[in-house]
């Protein structure tokens, strides 16, 4: 018996982190719930894809790190001009995972200065709720549980996650592989319609799967749209597929 849920629209009545209302004004304008995960090393790969996919997606994740050839000019100025042109939002999925003063210089220098673009941004919980104080002006998707094969977020550890999940204000919701209260918007990685897992130990299900069991409200698609032969179309599917879930379960 799948269990019925709160309505994007619903959700967003109740929404009170403003990147929460964004993404979920954005699902509505777009009728979406896709984020694609834009695993590339190369600055013209990201942009073409983002470009291509922008149309269907109400975010793109990105591993900034992995780039071989990031330019904050070449790589950053277009991608939020793409984010802008296709109103999509960038989610970084750099799953922070330390103490609260090493996040803060890592989530605004170095490097990728994150704090100047990103809309979203992942993070462990592992060092406790005063850790995420230092994420301002961004939403903060918390990681609840991982898709791959003998992650240590068991019951007990998403326990003692949700309670700091559910007491801080930045964060907009979890990346998780279960269910979780209505409050939180629930991200779902590990998302494929035609593997059933890879060799390094990641794990998929369905867009329907998740979205009917565990009330997932965005979808996450990396290789399943980027490796395909025709990713706008396959981006367009995958979209079309979430959606019809999401109806099928108000
Ligand atoms: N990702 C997962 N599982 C998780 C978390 C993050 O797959 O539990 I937390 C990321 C890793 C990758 C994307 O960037 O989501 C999934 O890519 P594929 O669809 O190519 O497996």
């Amino acid at each position: 018996e799948e269990k019925k849920r709160l309505s994007y629209e619903q959700k967003l009545e109740t929404a009170e982190h403003s990147f929460a209302k964004k993404i979920l004004e954005i699902a509505i304008e777009k009728r979406s719930n896709l984020i694609a995960s834009a695993d590339f090393i190369t600055t013209k790969e990201l942009l073409d894809f983002a470009d291509f996919v922008g149309p269907h997606i109400v975010a793109l994740k990105t591993h900034i790190d992995i780039l071989n050839d990031f330019d904050a000019d070449e790589t950053i100025l277009p991608l939020k001009d793409l984010a802008t042109k296709h109103n999509f939002l960038l989610m970084e999925d750099r799953k922070f995972a330390d103490i609260g003063n090493t996040q803060e210089l890592q989530f605004s220098y170095g490097t990728y200065k994150i704090s100047n673009w990103a809309d979203l941004v992942t993070s462990h919980v592992i060092g406790g709720s005063k850790s995420l104080d230092c994420f301002m002006n961004v939403g903060v998707v918390a990681i609840l549980g991982m898709s791959s094969k003998g992650t240590l977020t068991d019951s007990h550890y998403r326990e003692e996650a949700m309670k700091v999940i559910q007491s801080h204000p930045n964060i907009i919701g979890c990346v998780a592989q279960n269910e979780i209260s209505d409050e939180l918007l629930l991200f779902t990685p590990g998302v494929n319609l035609g593997e059933t897992g890879d060799d390094k130990g990641q794990q998929y299900n369905s867009p329907e799967h998740v979205i009917k069991n565990y009330g997932t409200d965005f979808i996450i698609v990396g290789r399943g749209i980027y490796k395909s032969e025709e990713p706008e179309q396959e981006a367009l599917r995958y979209k079309n597929e979430g959606w019809k879930a999401y109806l099928e379960t108000l």
